[in-house]
């Protein structure tokens, strides 16, 4: 074991000077790093969103048309465990990490909002908010969910056309700026993290080999173990929410240590 108890099998010494070297990090995050939140992942084969649902019925325009109180409470239900889970060492840490990285982009697929609710700034969200409804009729987006009354799912207060939760569905292009932002951050950086993320959704799994035909170096951490495909890749198979402490402590060994607030 190294200092503070890192186990220095786990964080390569090429990586930790490399981090400490970057002035351009960006990371993406999946539903990985808020499994140890208690939140559920999308394709865990026993314990995955998607294990037992129809994705199209669910997570697309055309289910939500067929039936929208259907999809409506689905959502509905997802998001109090959203609300009530707090962001773990993971969350905390990479919000450390912004503040010690000189250009630091956080882009995330997640739609449980814990990355702000632990302290990052600078957060892009791909694939919209489990915390903003919007409407069919003018995509008037309202922060917060309304009270469900006899119309469920509820009408825009301004122009009462349906409201559907403010989420990229499949089929469905992303927020343009969010994009825009992504693509040239992934051109930019010196560090790409991949955190939590199976990379089979696109257009923002392609960040990474955007990212790595710049000249990046490439973190991936998953659970997932899978062979190295280049020089400037690490694949670190651990929890994130203790590796990322660890990554940081390792690096910044004066930043204070983060626990689940
Ligand atoms: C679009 C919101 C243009 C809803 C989601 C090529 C180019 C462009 C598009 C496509 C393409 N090929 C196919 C497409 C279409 C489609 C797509 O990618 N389909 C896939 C399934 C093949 N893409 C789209 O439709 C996108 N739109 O491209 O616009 C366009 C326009 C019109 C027509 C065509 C194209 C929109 C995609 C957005 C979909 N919405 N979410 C909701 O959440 O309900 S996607 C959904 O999957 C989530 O956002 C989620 O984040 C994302 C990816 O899943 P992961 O986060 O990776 O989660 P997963 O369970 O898969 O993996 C978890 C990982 O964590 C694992 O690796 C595990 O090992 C790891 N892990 C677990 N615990 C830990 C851990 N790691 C570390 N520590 C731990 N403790």
């Amino acid at each position: 074991m190294g200092k503070d108890n890192i186990p220095c099998s786990v964080i390569p010494q090429g990586l930790v000077e490399t981090l400490r070297q970057a002035r351009s990090v960006l990371v993406l995050t999946g539903a990985g790093i808020s499994a140890e939140s208690g939140l559920p992942t999308y394709r865990n084969a026993e314990t995955g969103l998607w294990s037992n649902v129809h994705v199209e019925d669910l997570a697309t325009v055309t289910g939500f048309r067929r039936n929208p109180p259907l999809v409506w409470n689905w959502y509905a239900e997802r998001r109090v465990p959203a609300l009530q889970a707090l962001p773990n060492a993971g969350h905390l840490a990479l919000a450390e990490m912004e503040r010690r990285v000189p250009t630091f982009v956080l882009i995330t697929q997640n739609i449980d909002g814990l990355h702000q609710r632990a302290g990052s700034l600078r957060v892009i969200e791909l694939h919209g908010s489990l915390g903003r409804v919007k409407c069919l009729g003018y995509q008037h987006v309202f922060e917060g969910w309304p009270a469900t009354g006899e119309d469920v799912p509820p009408r825009c207060p301004q122009c009462r056309s349906r409201l559907r939760p403010d989420v990229v569905w499949f089929g469905e292009s992303l927020p343009q700026e969010a994009w825009s932002q992504a693509k040239q951050a992934a051109k930019r950086c010196d560090v790409f993290f991949s955190i939590g993320t199976s990379g089979m959704v696109e257009p923002a799994a392609g960040l990474l080999q955007t990212a790595e035909r710049a000249g990046a170096t490439i973190i991936v951490n998953n659970l997932e173990v899978e062979p190295l495909t280049s020089p400037h890749r690490y694949q670190l198979n651990e929890q994130a929410g203790e590796l990322l402490p660890w990554l940081v402590q390792a690096v910044w060994p004066d930043s204070s240590p983060m626990v689940t607030v």
